[in-house]
């Protein structure tokens, strides 16, 4: 029972844990957020309650917030930031775009006072948003600046020395490494890359991780784009998450409300890389969406105000906000929201 042991560890002391994941996640600062005597001194008044609904929540809701400079990007910066690489045109016509992805160790605070030892693409989680138009070439260059072997797996249509596993292709990337990528861009739709060395579930968890959208031919109507990456934080290497978000950082769409126009087409590309647990969620409050899962057809599947992702999973949501104000945008999973991933928009004229 995850939820229960959780729960318990909420309530408790971090207890210690054997073996490779102790090993793996040694670095990771084991004072679990809601109970450390930084989180109590911040909210003595909680001191004595233990469960994070309680003293828990206090401590992120006292006004702090995360350095954005120390992590060197901030969730309301990825949320609109696509990287459409460097594009030159081959002698045939067609247009290649170019990246450079290198893995590199960084601590990521992930919630106020909450450090976070993670492994990520480009310093940053989720590693930068690839975009591109159907039919492109493209060559991502891999350097691994981490300690240990990594790949980028790509989500899309490519040959199979090009997607990134052990054992095929230049398999894992050692530290020190490089490699290239190179395939078409297929299909159109929203798709991902992470990595894929074992163990597996740690090596996404940790951070490596990006949304990529493929661009259907004829485009999509303009609309104000929005991308959010659905993930989660072990922060006590438990194999359950201490802190939930859409792009990193637990409650920063709360302290700071993301601005939409009334009126004005709102498109979200959503993906779910939360490790640890099964399923995630979008709820949107006060409107319903289109949604089209993974992105690939114009139809949409349905008009609807929660959609369910598996891991892995991804669709794009559209829709215009008829009304002024705040509305609330979060994971239905109700122990999600309250560890970090819930969020507003703030819709004007
Ligand atoms: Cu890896």
């Amino acid at each position: 029972m995850p939820q229960l042991s959780r729960r318990r560890l909420l309530a408790a002391s971090v207890p210690a844990i054997g073996g490779a994941a102790a090993a793996l996640h040694s670095a990771v600062p084991h004072r679990h957020p809601w109970n450390g005597a930084e989180a109590q001194a911040a909210a003595p008044e909680h001191a004595g309650h233990t469960t994070h609904s309680d003293g828990g929540h206090a401590s992120f809701r006292d006004g702090r917030t995360v350095d954005d400079r120390a992590n060197g990007f901030d969730a309301h910066t990825i949320l609109r930031d696509f990287d459409w690489g460097r594009s030159t045109r081959l002698p045939n016509g067609r247009v290649l775009r170019e990246w450079e992805l290198f893995a590199v160790d960084k601590e990521i605070e992930v919630a106020p006072g909450v450090k976070f030892a993670a492994w990520t693409y480009n310093g940053r989680i989720p590693g930068p948003t690839l975009r591109c138009r159907e039919g492109d070439r493209l060559r991502i260059t891999f350097v691994n600046g981490s300690a240990h072997p990594h790949t980028i797996h790509f989500h899309g249509i490519h040959p199979a020395e090009m997607d990134g596993v052990p054992g095929l292709g230049d398999g894992e990337i050692p530290p020190g490494g490089r490699t290239v990528y190179e395939f078409d861009a297929l299909p159109a739709g929203l798709h991902l890359y992470h990595c894929h060395v074992r163990p597996l579930a740690e090596h996404i968890a940790k951070g490596l991780y990006g949304a990529f959208i493929v661009d259907p031919k004829d485009a999509r109507e303009d609309a104000d784009e929005m991308v959010m990456v659905m993930n989660g934080f072990d922060t006590n290497f438990d194999r359950t998450n201490e802190v939930y978000a859409a792009n990193t950082i637990g409650f920063a769409y709360m302290d700071k409300p993301i601005v939409a126009k009334r009126g004005e087409l709102v498109r979200v590309y959503l993906v779910n890389v939360l490790e640890y647990d099964l399923i995630n969620s979008f709820h949107l409050h006060g409107n319903l969406f289109d949604y089209f899962p993974t992105g690939t057809g114009k139809t949409p599947s349905e008009l609807t105000d929660t959609v369910m992702l598996c891991q892995g999973q991804r669709g794009i949501l559209e829709w215009r906000f008829p009304n002024l104000g705040k509305y609330m945008f979060h994971a239905h999973q109700s122990e999600f929201t309250e560890l970090g991933w819930q969020g507003f928009f703030e819709v004007v004229d």
